[in-house]
């Protein structure tokens, strides 16, 4: 059943609206988010089976949202932002790996872009892609849309993943030489050119073409949307070009960190020369300015959902497959473990969610189950994260009954870490360990755990710590819950 039409007079519209709201917030207080397993597809779009919009964007780093006025104004003044917000593996595969089926990497087996690590052949040959969150909400009569990057490696290829009903695929690695770039349409091979339609701007008007056509279709949907924005190289829209010329990239305390000394080999040998720091600005700016596609599509995602009267309805989540470091740690791009690099951007509005910020550690682990959650399907028994839909009130568990750490694991380099809610600790392979106290060291200036210093003070306890990580290292499904609160 769809809204009242626009036709009636003001007043039917809202109450249906408010009524909605009041029962959608009813079952949430209730801890009932669960409808019964067969719903008559006749019966749709309900509060219990909503219309999910999902937003990944690539490689966003949390500063950067400051630039995005639209997120602001309509997604975070008006949904649920989660401050702590985390991947579990910050590198662009495996965390698509972990959005689409809720596990950490060591479960997906999607621990690299490329073979033999990772990448869409190998997620694909594993038979991955035969249970995502898509297949979920599939088989439970949504209509599913896909447009964008899908995963390292997806190229020259007709293979539509299985659960997607629509599907507009990216090709290859970001655009050819002049600018071409391809989609899978569906199966079909479609190409297109940066000097007609910048990618962002292509990916949003087939999405407004599906939210439109859903009004009147009767059963609720579920649209993923991966621009590549703000990934490098990280295209401007002609109308954005120079924007942000005047603004200069933010240097926090780790910024191009002074002493190094503290850190392990791999990190400690780092430097940013004049050159790579004047670089790092350009494309500091060059990023915001793309993003402005991405800003201008979530409005224009919202108008389409608001002139379809389908908004009231729906959800909308936007996320970033990991973050990025613009010189904290000497670093550029992404997949250690400090925060710049895991930390990513998570806000979700929808019916019944109230604004607020939360500071619960939330995962991309989670993004699944919630999803699932929201539409009431089932969960396969191997998810690994959990709904965060007990968050999305202002009566919420306590901070520290919900988690109190997570794994961050990567292959190359290879490590494992534990972030808890104040600590971060790391055990690389070669035996090096890093520990931060981030209540007084934030930026993760002082390896607590340094062995090379000449006098090097007592060390901390970390039995605690390490027994929590090594519980997490190889976990599964309620294992990992259950280590996730100690
Ligand atoms: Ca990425
Ligand atoms: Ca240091």
């Amino acid at each position: 059943m769809r809204h009242a039409g626009t036709g009636a007079s003001l007043r039917p519209v809202r109450w249906s609206g408010i009524l909605r709201a009041l029962v959608l917030a009813a079952l949430l207080a209730a801890g009932v988010t669960t409808p019964p397993d067969k719903v008559d597809e006749s019966v749709a779009q309900t509060p219990e089976r909503p219309n999910i919009v999902f937003i990944l964007t690539d490689d966003l780093d949390t500063e950067s949202v400051s630039a995005m006025p639209e997120l602001e104004s309509k997604l975070i003044d008006e949904g649920t932002t989660f401050n702590n917000a985390f991947v579990t593996d910050p590198l662009c595969c495996p965390s698509r790996a972990t959005f689409l089926r809720g596990q950490y990497s060591h479960n997906t087996r999607i621990a690299g872009n490329s073979p033999p690590e990772g990448g869409f052949g190998k997620f694909r040959s594993l038979g991955l892609e035969r249970s995502t969150v898509a297949t979920w909400l599939d088989d439970a009569g949504y209509d599913t849309f896909y447009a964008g990057k899908y995963m390292n490696g997806y190229d020259d290829t007709t293979h539509v993943p299985d659960g997607w009903d629509r599907w507009y695929g990216w090709l290859g690695q970001y655009y050819s030489p002049g600018g071409e770039y391809r989609l899978n349409e569906n199966g079909d091979i479609k190409r297109y050119n940066l000097d007609r339609v910048h990618d962002t701007d292509l990916l949003k008007d087939k999405t407004i073409d599906f939210i439109r056509d859903q009004r009147g279709d009767g059963r609720p949907f579920f649209a993923y949307l991966a621009p590549n924005a703000p990934h490098t190289p990280a295209y401007v829209l002609a109308r954005h070009e120079g924007m942000f010329s005047d603004r200069s990239l933010p240097r926090s305390p780790s910024f191009n960190e002074k002493d190094m000394s503290d850190k392990p080999e791999i990190v400690r040998n780092l430097q940013l020369d004049h050159d790579e720091v004047k670089s790092l600005g350009d494309l500091y700016r060059k990023r915001l300015a793309s993003l402005q596609s991405v800003d201008g599509m979530i409005g224009a995602l919202i108008a389409a959902l608001r002139d379809t009267n389908q908004l009231e309805n729906t959800y909308i989540i936007l996320a970033s497959d990991n973050g990025y470091y613009f010189g904290e740690h000497r670093r550029i791009d992404k997949s250690l473990a400090y925060e710049e690099s895991i930390r990513i951007p998570l806000v979700i509005r929808g019916p019944g969610v109230p604004a607020q910020k939360v500071n619960h550690l939330v995962l991309n682990n989670d993004f699944a189950p919630t999803v699932a959650q929201l539409a009431g399907v089932d969960l396969p028994g191997f998810v690994d994260g959990k709904s965060f839909v007990p968050l999305l009130r202002t009566e919420k568990p306590p901070l520290k009954a919900w988690r109190t750490g997570f794994l961050v694991e990567h292959v190359t380099p290879t490590y494992q870490a534990l972030r808890t809610n104040d600590h971060t600790y790391v055990e690389w392979s070669n035996e090096v360990k890093e520990l931060y106290d981030l209540e007084v060291d934030p930026y993760q200036l002082h390896n607590l755990l340094n062995s090379d210093l000449p006098n090097p003070p007592p060390k901390p306890d970390t039995t605690g710590l390490a027994a929590q990580l090594a519980a997490l290292r190889d976990c599964r499904a309620d294992q990992c819950r259950a280590a996730e609160v100690q």
